[in-house]
């Protein structure tokens, strides 16, 4: 008997490239027929065919207070009956403004997008706009959305499907775009000394969510820090996956490490499309109305996103407490999992920080790219549909960050450690 959810993909590629909306959904890498969910509740997600399962991609992120989140809800549907998006100024946008800034450091002020590619195209402009130089570092395997300059090296669906070059993307659009390998300060020292005073930006997603998850290792984000303020270079902390998740403030936060720029997205719009990029006003003021780095959008801070989000970020502020049941939650799993991962008696590493977490069966530190990509991500291939099949949704690539939703319960999480428990080579 053939599933909904292969019925319904066998009809989505009559219409949509592949299927589906956006890469990473395909189950490319890790095979076999992407689930189509039909709705979702707290922990968990439905799917077509009525299986129901815990949800580690929490929409890859935005759900951090678990799907359909009652106070979330509620406010979109008494903010859409006053219609959907005005195209011009409301105080919703000065509130959210002001409440981005009241949580996360650094930023004097904010515009708001409509999704993480907007924002951190956005920031790239305005460092360059900022600075009159051209040329950025980027991290490989960070990835930072989809706009042309980005997709050099990058990782998420790039990684996944080992895309080394985007056709469509000009030499032109690239050629200002230095790669490093994440955690190699004297990589960027190199090119900061072969690239003198030409240097706009460094951009990097200060807690890495597209390689898996790969944390700084210390020292590593600092150097950053006085590279950039003795170059004269504006320094983006990517924060549209850690942002208001590692944290209240996001990693800058947690990891105690200032950015000139940071860019938002995933839990600032509560589930809906919303980006947002913020810094010091010395920089900011070079965003047009106000200068001359023009940005712009139809649908920057409509309303039905903005109360979403707001809501969201509000419920967060509030009750700080979330973060450490959070954390405490991913403890429990990551303990949980290094504990009936290791009777596989194959080497394997956890890598967490915070409710982040991604598992990567190597035999040595996974600490960038190169080290994710020479996993043995065949096994986590099979490890996915072990746990799928176990009723346990993990994003499905090596090359991603599992995310935890204060939703999860430790019934939830005790399930999700048996099911590992009975995965076998
Ligand atoms: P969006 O344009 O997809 O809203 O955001 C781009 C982006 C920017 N920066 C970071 C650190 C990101 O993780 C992302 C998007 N993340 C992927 C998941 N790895 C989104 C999932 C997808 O592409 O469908």
């Amino acid at each position: 008997m053939i599933s909904k959810s292969e019925q319904l993909f066998k009809r989505a590629q009559q219409s949509i490239p592949g299927g589906v909306n956006s890469p990473v959904r395909a189950f490319k890498s890790v095979g076999g027929t992407p689930i189509f969910m039909s709705h979702a509740k707290g922990a968990y997600m439905y799917d077509a065919d009525g299986n129901r399962y815990i949800d580690y991609i929490n929409s890859w992120g935005p759900m951090i207070m678990g799907h359909a989140y009652e106070p979330v809800i509620q406010a979109i549907q008494d903010k859409a009956l006053m219609s959907t998006s005005f195209g011009a100024p409301t105080e919703l946008e000065i509130e959210m403004a002001e409440l981005i800034i009241s949580m996360a450091p650094n930023v004097d002020m904010v515009r708001m997008v409509s999704s993480g590619t907007e924002a951190c195209m956005s920031a790239l402009r305005l460092a360059r706009g900022y600075t009159g130089r051209n040329k950025f570092i980027k991290f490989e395997g960070c990835y930072h959305g989809h706009a042309d300059a980005f997709l050099v090296k990058a990782g998420s669906g790039m990684a996944t499907f080992n895309i080394q070059t985007v056709p469509g993307v000009t030499a032109g659009a690239s050629m200002d775009t230095l790669t490093a390998p994440y955690n190699d300060l004297a990589a960027v020292g190199e090119l900061i000394a072969e690239n003198k005073g030409e240097i706009a930006a460094i951009i990097i997603e200060p807690v890495a969510g597209n390689m898996g998850c790969i944390v700084p290792v210390a020292g590593f984000l600092e150097g950053l820090r006085s590279i950039c303020d003795r170059e004269g270079i504006v320094l983006i902390f990517d924060e549209v996956m850690t942002g208001f998740r590692l944290a209240a403030g996001g990693a800058q936060e947690r990891l105690g490490v200032n950015a000139d720029l940071v860019t938002f997205g995933k839990v600032i719009g509560g589930g809906l499309p919303v980006g947002a990029f913020g810094g010091k006003k010395e920089i900011m003021q070079f965003i047009a109305p106000l200068g001359n780095v023009y940005q712009a959008g139809t649908l920057s801070g409509n309303p039905i996103a903005m109360i979403a989000g707001y809501t969201l970020l509000k419920t967060l502020k509030d009750n700080p407490e979330i973060y450490n049941d959070l954390d405490e939650k991913a403890a429990k799993i990551h303990a949980g999992l290094d504990s009936v991962l290791s009777k596989l008696d194959r080497p394997f590493v956890i890598n967490r920080i915070g409710s982040m977490i991604s598992v990567h069966f190597s035999d040595k530190p996974v600490n960038n790219f190169a080290d994710a990509a020479t996993a043995n991500n065949a096994m986590f291939n099979s490890f996915f549909h072990s746990m799928l099949n176990g009723g346990v949704y993990l994003p499905p690539s090596a090359f991603e960050t599992w995310f935890i939703s204060h939703a999860i319960t430790l019934s939830d999480i005790q399930h999700t450690i048996d099911t590992a428990a009975r995965f076998e080579l």
